[in-house]
């Protein structure tokens, strides 16, 4: 290593995996990422994203780097620099404007979630400025995980002991892609002779190291689940004194999970019954964790589907045991970014934050007894167009690019262009940020500090500012408290709920109940603390009863189905001449390794490694509709808005009647305001209007009916040279 480099420890927050990272400068300039072995959970984990794509994009040539203001219509792509002092008072003048005269509720925020900081902050400057509104992209990722796990009680996500499992069942997660850390802790279990059990209608590498493969027909799982439990209960494997001790309703999930006795999941899922009780049993000797993923979440069943695994977890006994499933662990003292939002200081008064778009249809997930305290995005999508059940007319979005992310490209869009005024905090010029009025550069991952807990760990890790941001990019607090000052310049602040003057001064805020000192993280990049596993006598299951709710108590308030249970399937829930007209069920969200989402298509790298969105196919499927490898096919499902084009991949790994794609398309080179996102995108194929999960609030984003066309030979040419 030359003499003026120094290489720090750090974290990556380029996705939630967040590994221990080890960045090196020199000159003021990162020149290197590096996966930190010596990091306690990650163990050296890392990916190309980390090194190659997060330099890429803080020294990219397509980076945004100083505030900028539309010079045309909006969309119209002309942009004419502006200083920040220009852009926050700009911001301040809108915003201040529009809650005079509509009230603060009309101001939303829009932000990925409270995983990172950023999160926090467009929450805490929302509640700011008055209003509780901010949307945030869980009901597409986690949330119907999150639902269950908090009216369970079990608060288990994110806790798999891999490391010191005997079984790991692996669940609609994709690891391989999907998450580094995973993936290497479970060929390390697998080493040392854990079993593995893989559910998922794709053979995904993962099958490879599996001691059993169930693959269901998509949106299934609930029967395959409750199946499991039924193994378990009436061949006497369920853990006995857990159950009596601290699980409230297991005669009625007894009742429940007897109506599904494998052979009857066999008819509902595909699943063979001898392999549901095999898996069942495999699963009953333990210690076993279950790991799970987005292959079951982001559906209009997600919750229930969650609840029915979630309850066979109970009651096999492995819940915050070694080798099982970890409840969450915390440093005594330390806060979270969800605590944050649910701590009384940094509140808006009880009858303000009812307001908030969403909580009255969905109060598990939305307003203030919510998951997060956020809005439902649809609902603000709809509030934003029709006024219902009040007007949003101005937004701040950082940290998510929502016009490709969200289903319903059109409508987004639409919904966004109705708005009087938006500014985008972005890295680069997302199709998101095209339609903005003004656009603010944002600092990267090198460039920004952060604190945070990391639930796998269980550690808390500490992201580095390694050098200085480029350009004149800041962070999401720094905005947010450049923009505060103006509104109160201005006599438009509600409350002062960014009260820290610095982001160190936030950072030492989470820390300062703690036995950690900002300088220990600084060192090593993350600290470990003692934890207590199994202690249910002082850590109490934060239900209405205080135990495990297999039937839960918070359901039956609100009128929902209080135990888990099955549900058909979309497809199957389709008239037979709509399933003639859409016969093939569509899975989205394949990971690539290339890409986060939307993010480093600009890269010519990851282009180059994958250049063009695919969708896979059986052999079969592509026999019977005369698609060949390579060729360009169009994708539409029943009531979607458009439709898009994507290119065949001919694979055994996706089952026959299943075609599965990716997310996040869009092309930087393509013209604006779109960019391609009208075309290659998946989300301009799906519709945002529900069916939505009764309890999570989330629409399918999986095992949608659709129609996959062949693009003619002029089309094809077209997306070829597109
Ligand atoms: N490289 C890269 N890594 C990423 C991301 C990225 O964009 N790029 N995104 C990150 C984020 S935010 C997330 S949420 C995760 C998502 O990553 P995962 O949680 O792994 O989710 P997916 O890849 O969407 O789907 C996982 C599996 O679910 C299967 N599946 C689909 N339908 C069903 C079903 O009905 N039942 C069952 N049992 N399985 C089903 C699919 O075939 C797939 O293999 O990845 C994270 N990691
Ligand atoms: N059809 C379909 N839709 C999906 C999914 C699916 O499987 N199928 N998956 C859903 C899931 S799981 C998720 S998590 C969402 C993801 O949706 P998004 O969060 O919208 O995805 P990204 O592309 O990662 O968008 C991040 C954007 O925020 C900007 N940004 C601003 N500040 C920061 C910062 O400090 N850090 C980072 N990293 N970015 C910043 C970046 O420039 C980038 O444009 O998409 C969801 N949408
Ligand atoms: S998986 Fe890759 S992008 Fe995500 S935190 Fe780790 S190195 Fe960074
Ligand atoms: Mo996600």
């Amino acid at each position: 290593m030359a003499a003026d480099q120094i290489t720090y420890p750090s974290t990556c927050w380029e996705c939630s995996t967040a590994c221990g990272a080890l960045v090196t400068v020199e000159d003021g300039r990162v020149v290197k990422v590096a996966p930190n072995p010596g990091h306690p959970y990650s163990k050296g984990a890392f990916c190309v994203k980390g090194i190659r794509a997060l330099p890429e994009l803080t020294y990219g040539a397509d980076r945004v780097v100083h505030p900028m203001r539309r010079a045309a219509a909006r969309g119209g792509g002309a942009w004419v620099r502006i200083t920040w002092d220009e852009a926050l008072d700009e911001m301040a003048e809108r915003y201040a404007a529009v809650a005079a005269e509509f009230g603060a509720t009309a101001l939303a925020g829009a932000v990925s979630g409270a995983f990172f900081s950023r999160g926090a902050i467009v929450a805490l400057l929302l509640r700011s400025m008055g209003s509780p509104n901010w949307m945030i992209n869980q009901d597409l990722c986690g949330g119907c995980r999150a639902v269950s796990d908090r009216v369970t009680g079990l608060g288990v996500v994110g806790g798999e002991d891999v490391e010191n499992t005997a079984c790991a069942l692996i669940v609609g997660r994709n690891p391989s892609a999907a998450d580094p850390v995973q993936w290497m802790a479970l060929k390390r279990a697998r080493k040392r002779g854990a079993s593995i059990v893989v559910i998922d209608p794709a053979r995904i590498p993962a099958v490879d190291i599996a001691d059993l493969w169930l693959a269901p027909r998509p949106g299934t799982d609930a029967a395959v689940a409750l199946a499991m439990s039924h193994v378990l209960i009436s061949e006497d494997l369920y853990d006995r004194d857990f159950v009596e001790r601290w699980c409230h309703g297991f005669d009625a999930f007894a009742e429940r999970s007897a109506q599904y006795p494998p052979a009857r999941a066999e008819e509902l899922s595909g699943v063979p019954a001898d392999q549901i009780e095999k898996a069942a049993r495999m699963f009953a000797e333990g210690p076993s964790t279950f790991i799970s993923g987005h292959g079951i979440d982001a559906f209009s069943a997600g919750v229930q589907t969650f609840r029915a695994y979630h309850c066979l977890l109970a009651i096999s006994g492995n819940v915050d045991r070694a080798g099982g499933s970890r409840r969450l662990k915390k440093p005594a003292g330390f806060r979270t970014y969800l605590d944050l939002l649910h701590d009384p200081r940094f509140r808006l008064p009880a009858e303000v934050e009812q307001l908030t778009i969403g909580a009255e249809r969905f109060p598990l997930w939305a307003g203030p007894e919510g998951w997060q305290t956020a809005c439902h995005n649809p609902s603000v999508i709809e509030a934003m167009l029709t006024g219902n059940p009040y007007r949003v007319r101005a937004a701040y979005v950082s940290g998510v690019n929502i016009v490709v992310t969200y289903p319903d490209t059109p409508k987004t869009i639409a919904a966004l262009r109705s708005l009087d005024f938006l500014a985008v905090a972005t890295h680069t010029m997302t199709p998101t940020a095209e339609i903005a009025d003004i656009v603010l550069p944002k600092t990267t991952t090198l460039e920004e500090e952060e604190v945070m807990l990391q639930v796998g760990g269980p550690c808390v890790q500490f992201t580095r500012a390694a050098v200085e941001p480029r350009g004149e990019a800041l962070s999401d607090f720094e905005i947010a408290k450049g923009l505060l000052a103006r509104m109160e310049a201005r006599g438009a602040l509600a409350a002062d709920f960014l009260p820290w003057p610095t982001k160190r001064a936030f950072n030492e805020f989470l820390l300062e109940g703690s036995d950690i000192s900002m300088d220990d993280l600084m060192a090593e990049g993350y600290a470990e603390f003692p934890y207590a596993l199994g202690d249910f006598e002082n850590q109490t299951f934060a239900t209405p009863t205080a135990k495990v709710e297999l039937y839960s108590e918070t359901l039956a308030g609100l009128g929902l189905e209080p135990l888990p249970d099955y549900a058909p399937p979309r497809p199957e829930r389709h008239a037979a001449t709509a399933r003639a007209e859409f016969p093939l069920v569509l899975l989205t969200g394949v990971r690539e390794k290339t890409y986060h989402h939307s993010r480093f298509r600009e890269q010519a790298w990851a282009r180059k490694v994958s250049p063009d969105p695919e969708i896979e196919v059986h052999p079969e499927t592509a026999a019977g509709h005369g698609f060949g490898p390579g060729e360009w096919v169009i994708v539409e499902t029943p009531g979607g808005p458009g439709s898009c084009r994507l290119r065949v991949k001919v694979t055994e790994t996706t089952p026959p009647g299943v075609v599965r794609t990716g997310m996040g398309w869009w092309l930087p080179e393509a013209a604006a305001p779109e960019r391609g996102c009208l075309e290659v995108n998946i989300n301009a194929v799906m519709t945002y209007d529900g069916p939505w999960d009764p309890m999570s609030g989330s629409a399918d984003t999986r095992g949608l009916p659709c129609r996959v066309t062949r693009l003619d030979a002029a089309g094809a040419t077209r997306a070829a040279a597109g």
